[in-house]
C-alpha cells in the first residue's frame, strides 16, 4: 500500500518503497509484502476488479511491490518484472519494434542476448548491426532509414567495455531512435541510465538485484507513458512474468543491494590490483583500474565500478582450465552478481553461442577468464587464487 511517502536516499527506498505497512481496517501491518499465491482475484461486481487485480499473469500484489521498488531505485516512472532477463529483452523488442526494423547493438553483449538477436529476431525479419559502441560516432555511422533502436550494455559482458550513455542518447534523440541500456553489471546503485538520457533500462535481476544466486528474473524500467501501455500489454499477452515467490525473493535481495555493491567493489579492486602484478597474468580488465581505456568516462557517468572483472592468463586454454578447476572457494559457474564469488571461461561457457571468429575479433580469447567477485573476505579469495596459480606451470 502506498502511503505517498517521498524517500530521498537509495537505501531507504530499497528497504521501504512498495512495502509500507498497510494499516487499513482488517490489514495486519506487515513490514514485508506477503507472497500472494492466489492465481485469481474474486470480485463483488462483474465489471470492477477488486483493488485492480484480475488474474496473476496480468498483475499480482507481490510483483507490483517489486516493480514499484525497482522503478524507484532507477529513478523511473514505471517498472515491469519478467521471468528472466531474456524474457524482459524479448518483450521490449516485440512491444516496440516491427519486422523490417533495424537494431544497432554493441558488439560485446551477453552471449544469450546476441543469440536472441541473431538466431530469433533475425529469423523474424529484424536486422541487427553490431558496432563497437565505445566510439559513439560508430553508432551514428550505423544508422539507416529502418533503424529504430540502439541496444548497449555498459560495462559490457564479458569485456567490460564502457560506452558514453549521454553521447549515444544525444544521437538517438536527434534521429528519433530508442536507446535501451542493459544495466545489469552496475545495478541502479552505481549507474542510472535514464538520468543520462536512455529511454529504457533492462536488467537481469538474476544478478546483483537478486544478489544471492537463488532467483531468476528480469526487469524493464522507463518513463514514457506510451511505452508503458505497449509494454504492459505485451507483458500480459506474452506472459513471461516473474512468479509471486520469485518476486518476494527479489524484493528480499534488493534491500541489501547498496551494502553488497560496496563490498563487491572493494573486493574486486583489491583482486584487480593483485592480478595486475601477477607474472602469470597478461591483462586485467576492470573499470576501476586507471589502465581501463574508459576509466575517465566511467567516473563521469557512474558512482562505482562494480564487482566483475576479466583477465587473461598467460599460456593456453589448458592452463586456463587448470587454474579454474584448481580453485576451491570460487565456484566455477556461469552467472554473476551473487554474494559468492563465481568464475568462468566465456569462450566455453557464457559466450560459447557466439561464433569463434566473432569472439576473437572483439577480444574474447580462449584464455579470457571472467570473475564475479563476491562479498567474502578478500584475503581468502586471494589465497585461493594463489594456490590455483601454483598449479599452472607457464614457460
Ligand atoms: O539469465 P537471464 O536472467 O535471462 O539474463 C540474461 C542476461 C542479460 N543481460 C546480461 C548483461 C546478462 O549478463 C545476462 C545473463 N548473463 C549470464 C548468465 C552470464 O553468466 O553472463
Amino acid at each position: 500500500m502506498s502511503l505517498n511517502i517521498q524517500y530521498e536516499g537509495f537505501q531507504t527506498k530499497a528497504v521501504h518503497v512498495g512495502e509500507e505497512p498497510d494499516f487499513r481496517e482488517g490489514a495486519t501491518g506487515d513490514v514485508v509484502v506477503p507472497i500472494h499465491l492466489s492465481t485469481t482475484f474474486a470480485r463483488q461486481k462483474v465489471a470492477i476488479p477488486t483493488a485492480g487485480y484480475e488474474y496473476v499473469r496480468t498483475q499480482n500484489p507481490t510483483r507490483k511491490a517489486l516493480e514499484v521498488k525497482l522503478a524507484s531505485l532507477e529513478n523511473a516512472k514505471y517498472g515491469l518484472a519478467f521471468s528472466c532477463g531474456l524474457a524482459a529483452e524479448t518483450t521490449v523488442l516485440l512491444s516496440l519494434l516491427n519486422p523490417g526494423n533495424h537494431i544497432i547493438a554493441f558488439d560485446d553483449l551477453y552471449g544469450g542476448t546476441k543469440r536472441l538477436f541473431d538466431k530469433i529476431f533475425i529469423k523474424l525479419g529484424f536486422e541487427v548491426s553490431y558496432v563497437d559502441a565505445t566510439d559513439s560516432s560508430r553508432v551514428a555511422e550505423a544508422i539507416k532509414p529502418a533503424t529504430k533502436l540502439v541496444w548497449i550494455e555498459t560495462p559490457s559482458n564479458p569485456l567490460l567495455k564502457v560506452s558514453d550513455i549521454k553521447a549515444i542518447a544525444n544521437i538517438t534523440r536527434q534521429h528519433g531512435l530508442i536507446l535501451a541500456v542493459d544495466n545489469t553489471f552496475l545495478s541502479p546503485y552505481f549507474q542510472k541510465p535514464l538520468d543520462l538520457g536512455a529511454d529504457i533500462v533492462v536488467h537481469s535481476s538474476t544478478k546483483y538485484i537478486g544478489g544471492h544466486s537463488d532467483v531468476l528474473g528480469g526487469v524493464v524500467m522507463f518513463n514514457d507513458d506510451n511505452f508503458h501501455e505497449r509494454l504492459q500489454y505485451h507483458q500480459n499477452a506474452i506472459g513471461a512474468v516473474i512468479s509471486p515467490f520469485d518476486s518476494y525473493l527479489t524484493l528480499r535481495g534488493v534491500k541489501t543491494l547498496a551494502l553488497r555493491m560496496e563490498q563487491h567493489q572493494k573486493n574486486a579492486l583489491d583482486i584487480a590490483h593483485y592480478l595486475e602484478q601477477h607474472p602469470k597474468v597478461s591483462k586485467v580488465i576492470y573499470p576501476g583500474l586507471k589502465s581501463h581505456p574508459q576509466y575517465n568516462l566511467l567516473r563521469l557517468q557512474t558512482t562505482g565500478y562494480g564487482g566483475v572483472l576479466s583477465f587473461e592468463i598467460k599460456g593456453t586454454i589448458a592452463d586456463a582450465e587448470r587454474f579454474l578447476e584448481s580453485l576451491k572457494i570460487f565456484a566455477l559457474a556461469e552467472s554473476l552478481g551473487g554474494v559468492e564469488s563465481l568464475i568462468e571461461l566465456p569462450s566455453v561457457m557464457t559466450h560459447a553461442s557466439v561464433d569463434k571468429e566473432v569472439r576473437e575479433k572483439i577480444g574474447i580469447t580462449d584464455t579470457l577468464i571472467r570473475m564475479s567477485v563476491g562479498v567474502e573476505d578478500v584475503k581468502d579469495l586471494i589465497s585461493d587464487m594463489k594456490q590455483a596459480f601454483e598449479q599452472i606451470k607457464i614457460l
